[in-house]
């Protein structure tokens, strides 16, 4: 993992603030940050303090993260099985902070007939940490397969997740 130093930070003793930060970042194209979450120890005097990572930390406008995984969306459950006729659905949300709001991009693709909402999932700066619903029907269909559909979820600069809906035909 590359280090950037952390070239100015100031503060006063009692009122520690990092107030400001230039980050100096190695030449060459932007890369996707993975792992960049920042430690710092600040000694004055005989006080040693050492904070927490920050959770919108970015680089070259790209999320990072504090646990060594790229900025990702979630989705829950992966998988489920649905009685034909009846309905399920997902949450999803974002691994960290984007730094624009966007709308959750979604495709479906698979067999049978399947419905579902006409809405579209918005992410935000500030919601992004927010589980949002989603829900999914299964269509009464005439023939006997257990058809199957999979949702992809996309987000811009994030990557994707997936959910299965299997259906469980009652013919
Ligand atoms: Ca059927
Ligand atoms: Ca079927």
């Amino acid at each position: 993992m590359p280090v950037i130093p952390v070239r100015r930070w100031s503060g006063a003793v009692g009122a520690l603030v990092l107030a400001t930060v230039a980050i100096v970042a190695p030449a060459g194209p932007a890369r996707a940050a993975v792992g960049c979450a920042v430690d710092y120890t600040a000694t004055i005097g005989s006080h040693t303090g050492v904070n927490t990572p920050p959770t919108n930390w970015r680089v070259n406008g790209v999320a990072c993260v504090t646990d060594g995984e790229p900025p990702t969306v979630i989705a829950d459950p992966t998988s489920d099985s649905v009685p034909e006729g009846t309905g399920a659905g997902f949450r999803v949300r974002l691994s960290h902070p984007p730094a624009e709001a966007a709308y959750l991009g979604m495709t479906m693709r698979g067999t049978g007939g399947w419905v579902s909402q006409p809405v579209m999932l918005r992410f935000t700066p500030t919601n992004w940490s927010s589980w949002q619903g989603f829900a999914v029907g299964s269509v009464q269909d005439a023939n006997t397969v257990d058809d199957v559909v999979v949702f992809t979820l996309s987000f811009p600069g994030y990557l994707s997740d997936t959910v299965t809906f299997t259906q469980i035909d009652d013919d």
